[in-house]
Order: structure tokens, then sequence, then C-alpha cells
């Protein structure tokens, strides 16, 4: 394919240029690259046994949650069966929900917890 000689620049020198002076034109893009990420959100089931203090220590420590929205979070679980403890990628939920099930295994509670698209 036979290749164009460099152009000179189209704008006359006293005019603002877009250009680097090579007689290339960077062009906005006037619509977004990429799409968001899918979001998922972490959520906690209730149980019977795991201690209440558990599952705040939890909502804090992987969820980085203060001490009162952790147990407004945990008492929502409590009363209503289950509650969102936050909305992450794909990836980070994952992660979270192992960690959780593994915090809570080790401890030996049946707590439970899953992802959902949110
Ligand atoms: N229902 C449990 C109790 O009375 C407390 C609890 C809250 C357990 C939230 C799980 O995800 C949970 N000890």
């Amino acid at each position: 394919m036979p290749v164009d000689p460099p152009q000179p620049p189209v704008t006359p020198p006293e005019t603002p240029r877009q250009d680097d002076g090579q007689g290339a034109v960077v062009a906005e893009r006037k619509t977004a690259k990429t799409e968001p990420p899918p979001m998922y959100q972490v959520v906690m089931l209730n149980d019977d046994y795991t201690p209440m203090e558990f599952v705040v220590m939890v909502l804090q420590e992987y969820f980085k949650r203060d001490l009162e929205t952790a147990t407004q979070i945990m008492l929502k679980i409590h009363h209503e069966g289950r509650g969102v403890c936050g909305v992450y990628t794909k990836d980070v939920a994952a992660t979270k929900v192992e960690l959780v099930l593994a915090a809570a295994r080790r401890a030996g509670h049946p707590l439970q917890c899953i992802m959902e698209a949110a």
C-alpha cells in the first residue's frame, strides 16, 4: 500500500492549534469508550445461631462499615432475613463472600453470604 508523504499543517500558524505541529490532530471522543463493569451485591443471610457480635465484626472487618452502620445492617438482616453488605465488581464481591464464609467456618458459625447481580 502506498504511504502518503507527511502533510503540512492545515491550520495557519497564527490561529490557536489543536495539533502537535506534525499535522496530526487529536479528535475528542464524544461518547464513553467503555461500559461500567457489572456490579454485584454481597448479601448476608440470617440464621438462628451466629452471634450478633460476630456479624457486626464481619461487617466492620470485611465491608469497612463503622460500628453504627454495621449494627444497623446486622439488625436489618436479623429482622428481615437478609441484607446488603456492599456492592462491588464481580471479582471483589466473590472474594468477599469467600473471606466471610472462611471466617465464619473457622469460628464455627453457620453464617451464609451470597452475591447477586445488583
Ligand atoms: N439471628 C442471629 C441471632 O439472633 C443474628 C444474626 C444476624 C445472624 C445476622 C446472622 O446474618 C446474620 N444471634
